[in-house]
């Protein structure tokens, strides 16, 4: 058997899943295009969703600016760091372990003067400014895998084999990130559910899931995604986003017994009931 860590080693601090697997609750930082007011309302909706999202339990909190659902338009540097900044800095500032989920350098740079302690990129590190900043500001990093991007991924994605497709795009960016001086117990995997993959790949993905980062700290994120809607329309049973938290508890209780140690989702409360569940059964003895 290989080695699995338990300790994710951050900027400023360290975070274990020796007593349970973490819970990273999502912060989306999207503002109102029909009136300049509306930002700071959203703005402000987001510092309180972060906040109420640590005290349900959650060990991380997400803050993003830029939509990465399939067919999203990019937004320019200046408008992200305006829109995530000001919520990283007031989460942070109030103690909270804040990642940042963005593939710009310069948004990451600005969160983690900020106080943020994870870059989270969707787009795997693969910017050698990202990895740069990365290695010199010692953040903990989330390395997610994509085919293509938001703007074209669910076109026609195609793999040979896509958990092990999926696993060795993993293990070489891992290998190039440590290259670059990103430390190894920085750095979390994730498979990417749902960019650049068919309703079938993200089933595969999610029931070979200890095939991919083996030896590593695992991330997934299932939460409300299109493929539950899909399953839940084939069950007959209601399928909007909003309906989607109970079938995202399944895919959190199935990840944690096939190894992953941090989930991202949405409904924090509930996803802590489904982890901790699985942690209990998992890690009976
Ligand atoms: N999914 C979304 C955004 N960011 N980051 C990681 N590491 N893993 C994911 O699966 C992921 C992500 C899209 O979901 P959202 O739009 O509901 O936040």
């Amino acid at each position: 058997m290989s080695f699995e860590p338990t300790t994710w080693d951050l900027r400023t601090r360290s975070l274990t899943t020796d007593d349970h697997t973490l819970v990273m609750g999502i912060v989306n930082v999207t503002h109102d295009s029909f009136s300049d007011g509306g930002r700071w309302i959203d703005r402000d909706a987001a510092i309180r969703h972060g906040l109420h999202l640590a005290d349900l339990g959650a060990d991380i909190v997400d803050v993003g600016g830029e939509s990465t659902r399939p067919g999203a338009s990019p937004i320019d540097t200046a408008e992200e760091t305006e829109r995530v900044v000001p919520v990283v800095r007031a989460l942070a500032g109030a103690g909270l372990v804040v990642s940042v989920d963005t593939s710009k350098p310069a948004v990451a740079a600005a969160a983690l003067a900020g106080g943020a302690e994870i870059v989270n990129d969707v787009t795997g590190l693969t910017d050698p400014e990202m990895v740069a900043e990365c290695a010199r500001s010692g953040a903990g990093v989330v390395i997610m895998h994509m085919q293509g991007n938001p703007r074209t991924m669910q076109a026609d994605p195609a793999y040979d084999d896509v958990v092990a497709d999926v696993a060795d795009f993993l293990q070489q960016r891992v290998r190039a990130v440590v290259e670059s001086g990103v430390e190894p117990s920085h750095i979390v995997v994730d498979p990417g559910i749902g960019f650049g993959k068919t309703f079938e790949h993200n089933l595969a993905l999610l029931s070979e899931l200890d095939r991919i980062g083996r030896g590593r700290l695992l991330l997934v994120g299932t939460s409300r995604k299109a493929f539950l809607g899909t399953i839940l329309e084939r069950a007959a049973r209601p399928a909007t986003p909003e309906d989607r938290d109970a079938a995202t508890g399944a895919t959190v209780a199935l990840a944690v017994a096939k190894g992953a140690s941090v989930v991202r989702v949405h409904d924090v409360a509930d996803a802590i009931s489904a982890a901790r569940t699985a942690d209990a059964i998992v890690r009976f003895h």
